[in-house]
């Protein structure tokens, strides 16, 4: 089966307010995203990480659209094992996830958590996690704890929001459908986004569930669900702009199903053969990063000139987090249980 087939709502830009700075902002994001990744893919067949490696590449609109449009380092994120570009939409600095990835004791985890265990409570990046859905319950419980202080114990400034990033695959295990459930009933800060690439490793999405539309199944829980272009920055933007308000404003959590695909195969280790040539150039044709750039030049809003400089710049900013990673030294053995518990 080709996944083309279901229609991608069409996102009209007619009523897009966003200035030149903002746009160049979402860019920037989405280079960082896609330049960082690309470095990692270099980096892994050299040999120079272990483990499995799980890239974003394709999907980056997803993560500047949303968390770009939260207070970054004040809200709370969670993210998969696919989590470099999260953190880095989240603030954590391209060096401290390179570093992490090395696994050296400059890494956002001090090393100890790798690829799929990025981690910053200054940022407050709540975690990547292995285990499929597991950031789900985290990032409810971070919602949870939010209203609490506010309403319980009237603290006013506990207005934080929480998005929780996770796959077409996740949304079929018990804790999507558990959380949603508490997250509707008491009305959580919680933005739910499914990241439907279609695939969960091998397994196409229409084999997998009852009900391939993802977005529909937040009507069960009478909560608001949409379903965005994942491949268009300023549709996701948009849906999670109205997300934000909704939940900053106590009316409850939003389940975005945004369509989106990976340009890479499942890790670093994945031949990527199972998926189609059609299907993977149906949706190439619609590199998020490309069709933004086109949209910011033909409003008026970057020149070319101006967008090759940043790439530049991202560029050498990732070559400056390789270095760090390269110098930096591994965690000392006899500090190998450090961290495990939070130090006064
Ligand atoms: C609880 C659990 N079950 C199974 C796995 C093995 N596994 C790793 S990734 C994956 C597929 C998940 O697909 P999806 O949620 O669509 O995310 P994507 O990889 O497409 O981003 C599975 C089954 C796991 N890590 N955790
Ligand atoms: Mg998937």
């Amino acid at each position: 089966m080709v996944s083309t087939e279901r229609t991608v709502p069409e996102f009209k830009t007619d009523s897009v307010e966003l200035d030149k700075e903002e746009g160049l902002m979402l860019y920037e994001d989405m280079v960082l995203g896609r330049t960082f990744e690309d470095k990692c893919a270099e980096m892994y067949y050299r040999g120079k990480m272990f483990g499995f490696v799980h890239l974003y590449n394709g999907q980056e609109a997803v993560s500047t659209g949303v968390i770009r449009s939260m207070r970054p380092g004040e809200d709370f994120v969670t993210s998969t094992y696919r989590d470099h570009v999260h953190a880095l939409s989240a603030g954590v600095p391209a060096k401290e996830v390179m570093a992490e990835l090395f696994g050296k004791e400059t890494g956002c985890s001090k090393g100890r958590g790798g690829s799929m265990h990025m981690f910053s409570k200054e940022h407050n990046l709540l975690g990547g996690f292995a285990f499929v859905a597991e950031g789900i319950p985290v990032a409810t419980g971070a919602a949870f704890q939010a209203k609490y202080r506010r309403e319980v114990m009237g603290d006013e400034n506990a207005d934080q929001v929480s998005a929780c990033f996770f796959g077409d695959g996740a949304s079929n295990n018990g804790q999507f459908f558990e959380c949603l459930n508490m997250a509707a009933l008491w009305k959580l800060p919680m933005i739910y986004v499914v990241e439907n690439n279609k695939w969960a490793i091998g397994m196409a999405h229409d084999r997998a569930t009852s009900q391939p539309e993802i977005y529909k199944k937040a009507s069960v829980f009478g909560m608001t669900g949409v379903e965005v272009d994942g491949m268009d920055v300023l549709a996701v933007r948009a849906a999670a702009q109205e997300a934000v308000a909704r939940a900053r404003a106590g009316e409850g959590p939003t389940l975005i199903e945004a369509l989106t695909y990976r340009f890479r195969g499942h890790s670093l280790a994945d031949p990527d053969e199972l998926r189609s040539p059609e299907e993977k150039e149906f949706w190439q044709a619609r590199d998020p990063i490309t069709r933004f750039a086109t949209y910011l030049t033909e409003h008026d809003l970057a020149t070319s000139e101006e967008l090759k400089a940043i790439d530049q710049k991202i560029q050498q900013e990732i070559e400056e987090a390789v270095d760090l990673a390269q110098s930096s030294p591994e965690p000392d053995p006899s500090e190998l249980r450090r961290y495990i518990f939070a130090e006064e």
